[in-house]
């Protein structure tokens, strides 16, 4: 008898700095009473995200999905834009809300990104951009996006939620494309409870994105665009400032959890997990399994329900597909048709329980639940 987990294990926790240090920055906060508002605790944690991210301009907001609404809005883009199903709903929906009609292409079978190849031949009159997503930290084919866009003059956005500290041969994610959205999420492995940024690399654009974070106020007496809100306070940016010190070490132990799946895992007809990509930094935000049900001899959702028995709490990321969602299910793109490769791979994804806290003991606990279910 397997024993179950006597506490739930949840896929993910947040990285909790200790309460000693997070009152003496407040206490610095109150006595500055400067809440937010571009504030110091602000500009600090901006320039260490620049340099930790290794991105030429670095805009911070107070979440993801308000960031990326920015970035289309910054590079003016309109009329229909290329992406995948295979992500978090904000994604389409950032386009929804910019008035753009998203276009769903195909994703790679083994990088589950936006499949570059797909791209070309669902460009039109119409298109004007590609917004790609960076899925679990693996990096979309950034080169020959660039190539593509080059060719058609399209805009590119990356949708880098998952890949804080990803790079590619030494590169910093935020420098493919012309804008990264990273999340700050509590969920994340760097966060700010809520939060995001915009990676540039074109200093104008830069000042237009603080623009538009901030109503389009230019001075007190000059608004100069439709702006929004999207600023990240204070109290998130301290917060960012002693997770960022955690980060490092964190890292280091989701290496060695990630390495305990990799070994207890990796001899199981049927279950598949991706290995380390030549040249890629991982971003150690997920640890996402595939579960082929034909040599597994059980589906993923059996795996997902049964672990739960066990006190153990998965999820099904990115399940339902975003093209099944009534608001797009209209769509041309979304025809299935269009899709094979994304249909078939989110019936098989399960992101398993992965963050510091836990130990290889614990993995191996997991691992073994999953094995019994052949
Ligand atoms: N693009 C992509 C590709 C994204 O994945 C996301 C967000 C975005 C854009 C938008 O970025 P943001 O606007 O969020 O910055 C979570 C996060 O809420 C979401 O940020 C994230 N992606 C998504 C992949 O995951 P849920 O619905 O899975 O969250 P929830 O509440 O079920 O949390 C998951 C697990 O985390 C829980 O089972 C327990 C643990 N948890 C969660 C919270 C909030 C904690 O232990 N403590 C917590 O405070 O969406």
């Amino acid at each position: 008898m397997i024993p179950k987990f006597s506490e739930t294990i949840y896929v993910t926790r947040p990285l909790l700095p200790p309460l000693e240090r997070l009152s003496t920055k407040l206490q610095d906060v109150w006595d500055a009473q400067w809440l937010t508002n571009n504030g110091m605790e602000h500009q600090n944690l901006e320039k260490m995200l620049m340099e930790y991210l290794k991105v030429p301009y670095l805009s911070l907001f107070n979440n993801g999905t308000i960031a990326l609404i920015v970035a289309c809005q910054s590079l003016r883009v309109s009329g229909d834009v290329i992406t995948t199903p295979f992500t978090f709903p904000a994604t389409p929906h950032v386009l929804t809300w910019n008035n753009i009609r998203p276009i769903f292409c195909d994703i790679d079978p083994v990088t589950m990104t936006i499949d570059a190849d797909k791209i070309e031949s669902m460009i039109t009159p119409q298109t004007t951009a590609i917004l790609g997503v960076h899925v679990f930290g693996t990096p979309c084919n950034v080169e020959k996006i660039e190539e593509i866009a080059n060719r058609y003059g399209l805009k590119v956005i990356y949708d880098g939620a998952h890949a804080f500290q990803a790079e590619i041969d030494g590169k910093g994610i935020g420098q493919f494309g012309d804008i990264t959205m990273y999340s700050f999420h509590a969920t994340k492995l760097f966060h700010t409870l809520e939060g995001g940024a915009l990676a540039v690399k074109d200093p104008h654009l830069k000042d237009r994105i603080d623009l538009l974070k901030n109503f389009g106020i230019k001075n007190e007496e000059e608004v100069v665009m439709p702006g929004i809100n999207g600023k990240m306070n204070e109290i998130q940016a301290i917060v960012g400032q002693l997770v960022l010190e955690m980060v490092d070490e964190e890292r280091n132990k989701r290496r060695i959890l990630r390495d305990t799946y990799l070994r207890c895992l990796e001899d199981v007809d049927g279950i598949s997990l991706m290995g380390d990509i030549p040249g890629v930094k991982n971003s150690y935000q997920y640890l996402v399994i595939r579960i082929d049900e034909k040599k597994f001899g059980k589906s993923r959702d059996h795996v997902y329900h049964e672990l739960k028995k066990y006190n153990v709490v998965t999820r099904k990321y990115f399940y339902p597909l975003c093209s099944e969602y009534t608001c797009y299910r209209q769509l041309p793109s979304s025809v299935a048709s269009n899709l094979p490769v994304a249909h078939k791979v989110v019936e098989e994804v399960l992101a398993l329980p992965f963050y510091g806290r836990l130990t290889p003991d614990d993995v191996e606990h997991i691992c073994t639940i999953i094995k019994s279910l052949r």
